[in-house]
């Protein structure tokens, strides 16, 4: 039986799970849900009602970190998941500062110029995301720029969940116009750019520009 990712790419922790299963080479089916188009199963699976959730056969379960765990301990090659002690706690490091992106600023700049307004009928608090941009984007950015290996990844010199889960939220963050400038942050462009340009990112991007672009006036 196919396993089913429920949510919608445009969120990074459901871009990361999508993405991390293409990598792994693992079948799925991507089941949108979102709100008021949230199927019944869906809701059994993740409790608080928040994207990704995943259903396996009778095995269900919500939340990006697990599922990646999952899908990476039913499939365990090709290794995105390091298992050297350093290495694996790394990633799970670059993991978190994936999830402090979205807290800190992918969440309000995303929220307020694009899910407000398209789905939700109401001006977004750009104010807000104007602040986070302002303040928040460049102290993560310059983290990365401090951090980022000359190899172009961040644990082990290869390709990892670290790079999914930092790149995934960069990707929403561009999708509403904000970028990690190339004069000021040269290697963290550059990673960002080739990570997101890898087949399993790229092909889920060319998707969800489409769906953000502006709707033409009726
Ligand atoms: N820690 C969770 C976070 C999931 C999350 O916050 N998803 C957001 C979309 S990006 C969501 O479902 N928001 C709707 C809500 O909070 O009701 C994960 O890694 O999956």
């Amino acid at each position: 039986m196919t396993i089913k990712i429920y949510g919608g790419t445009l969120s990074p922790f459901v871009r990361k799970t999508v993405v991390f299963a293409i990598e792994k080479g693992i079948d799925f089916e991507l089941v949108a849900a979102f709100g008021a188009m949230a199927p019944p199963e869906f809701r059994k699976a993740s409790p608080f009602g928040k994207i990704p959730a995943m259903v396996d056969g009778d095995f269900s379960l919500a939340d990006s970190t697990a599922i990646v765990t999952y899908l990476d301990a039913i499939k365990p090659e090709p290794n995105l998941i390091p298992t050297e002690a350093k290495a694996r706690a790394k990633t799970i490091w670059y993991e978190e500062f994936g999830d402090t992106l979205v807290a800190a600023c992918g969440g309000k700049v995303f929220f307020n110029r694009f899910v407000a307004p398209r789905f939700m009928g109401r001006e977004g608090d750009l104010k807000a995301a104007d602040e986070a941009q302002a303040n928040e984007f460049p102290k993560l950015v310059d983290y990365l720029e401090r951090v980022l290996p000359a190899s172009g990844y961040l644990v082990e010199d290869r390709f990892t969940l670290a790079d999914i889960a930092v790149c995934s939220p960069f990707a929403t963050m561009a999708h509403v116009d904000c970028t990690v400038n190339p004069t000021t942050h040269p290697k963290a462009y550059g990673y960002i750019q080739a990570i997101t340009a890898r087949p399993s990112f790229a092909k889920l991007l060319e998707q969800e520009r489409a769906m953000v672009k502006p709707k033409e006036p009726a």
